[in-house]
C-alpha cells in the first residue's frame, strides 16, 4: 500500500498533520479526510487537497476510489467552510467555488467514487457525497442540507444533484427542516446504496470497489460520463435561468443571510426576518 499526502508542508516548520491523505491499494485508491479540529468542514485547503489527490490517483490510471473521513470522526463532514462564504453581494456557490469545482471532479473521475460514510454530513458534504457514484454508510451516518440554517440561496446545480437523486417531497423536506436524515431513514429513501455495520463497513467498502476494479475500465468510465451527461441535461432557457439567478441574489443580498453567517461565527441562534 502506498500513500500520497497533498497537504504541503509549512515553510520552515515539521510537517503539518495532513487534512487530506491518500493510499492506493492494488487499483484501488483511499482518500482520508482528516481534519477533526474542523470537523472537515470544506475549506479551499482540503477540497484543492481532494482535488489534488483525486489528478494524482487519475495519473496513476487508480480504477476507483474510496472517499472516507478518517476513523473515529463522528462527523463526516460539517459542510462548507462557512468561514469561507462571502458575507453577502456575491454568490456562495459560484461556479468557481472551491466545492463547485471538487463535485465537477469526483463526477467527472473516469472511475467509481465511492463515499464511505461514518458520521454526520452537513450542508454542502451532502452535495458531496450525491455526487459520488455510490454511497455506503453505517448507523452512525446522517445527511443534512442545511441552507436554511443560514439563509443561503443553495445553487441550481445542486438542486439538480438532488432532483436526479431522490424524490421531491424528501428534497423539500430535507431544504425546509434543515434536519438530518438518519442511517435507516436514508437507506429507505436510497440516499445511501448500502447500510452495513461499523464492524463491516470498511471490508463491504474494499471489497466492493475491488470487484469494480476487475471490471473493464474504460466500459466503467464511459457509462459513467454518459449517464452524468444525460442525467446533466435540462432545457432551460436563458430567460429562466436568469430569473432563477435573479432570485438567489435577492437571497445572497438579504440581511437574513448576513444573520446566518454571522451568528455561526458569533454561535449564536440566527434571528431570521425574511428580509
Ligand atoms: O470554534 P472553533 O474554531 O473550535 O471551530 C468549531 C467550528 O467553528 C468548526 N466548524 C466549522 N467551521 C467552518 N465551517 C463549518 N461548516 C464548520 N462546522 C464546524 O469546527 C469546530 C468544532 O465545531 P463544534 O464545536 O460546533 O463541533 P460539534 O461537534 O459540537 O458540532 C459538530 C457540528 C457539525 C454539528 C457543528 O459544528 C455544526 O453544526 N456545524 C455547522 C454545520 C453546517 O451548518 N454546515 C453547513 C455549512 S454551509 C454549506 O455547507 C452550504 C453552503 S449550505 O448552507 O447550503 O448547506
Amino acid at each position: 500500500m502506498t500513500s500520497t499526502d497533498t497537504t504541503p508542508a509549512t515553510a520552515g516548520n515539521a510537517p503539518q498533520t495532513p487534512i487530506v491523505t491518500g493510499e492506493v491499494d492494488g487499483m484501488v485508491g483511499t482518500i482520508t479526510l482528516n481534519n477533526p479540529a474542523k470537523r472537515n468542514a470544506l475549506s479551499r485547503e482540503l477540497l484543492d487537497a481532494l482535488m489534488a489527490q483525486l489528478e494524482a490517483f487519475r495519473g496513476a490510471s487508480v480504477r476507483s476510489v474510496i472517499l472516507r473521513a478518517a476513523p473515529g470522526m463522528k462527523v463526516w463532514s460539517a459542510g462548507h467552510d462557512i468561514r469561507e462564504l462571502p458575507k453577502g453581494g456575491e454568490d456562495p456557490l459560484g461556479y468557481a467555488d472551491p466545492l463547485e469545482r471538487a463535485l465537477r471532479a469526483i463526477r467527472t473521475y473516469p472511475g467509481a467514487v465511492i463515499a464511505m460514510v461514518q458520521g454526520t454530513v452537513w450542508g454542502g458534504a451532502f452535495d458531496l457525497v450525491l455526487s459520488c457514484d455510490i454511497i455506503i454508510a453505517d448507523d452512525t451516518s446522517s445527511f443534512a442540507i442545511t441552507p436554511a440554517n443560514l439563509g443561503l440561496p443553495y445553487n441550481t446545480t445542486g438542486l439538480l444533484h438532488c432532483l436526479n437523486r431522490l424524490p421531491l417531497n424528501l428534497i423539500k423536506e430535507m431544504f425546509f427542516s434543515a434536519a438530518p436524515v438518519h442511517a435507516e431513514d436514508a437507506r429507505q429513501w436510497g440516499i445511501i446504496n448500502h447500510l452495513v455495520s461499523a464492524e463491516e463497513i470498511e471490508s463491504y467498502t474494499q471489497n466492493l470497489a475491488g470487484l469494480i476494479s476487475s471490471k473493464a475500465p474504460l466500459a466503467i468510465a464511459v457509462v459513467k460520463e454518459q449517464l452524468r451527461v444525460l442525467s446533466d441535461y435540462q432545457p432551460i432557457s436563458a430567460q429562466v435561468f436568469e430569473r432563477l439567478q435573479d432570485m438567489r441574489r435577492e437571497i445572497y443580498d438579504s440581511e437574513d443571510y448576513k444573520e446566518g453567517i454571522n451568528a455561526f461565527l458569533e454561535k449564536r441562534k440566527p434571528v431570521f426576518y425574511g428580509r
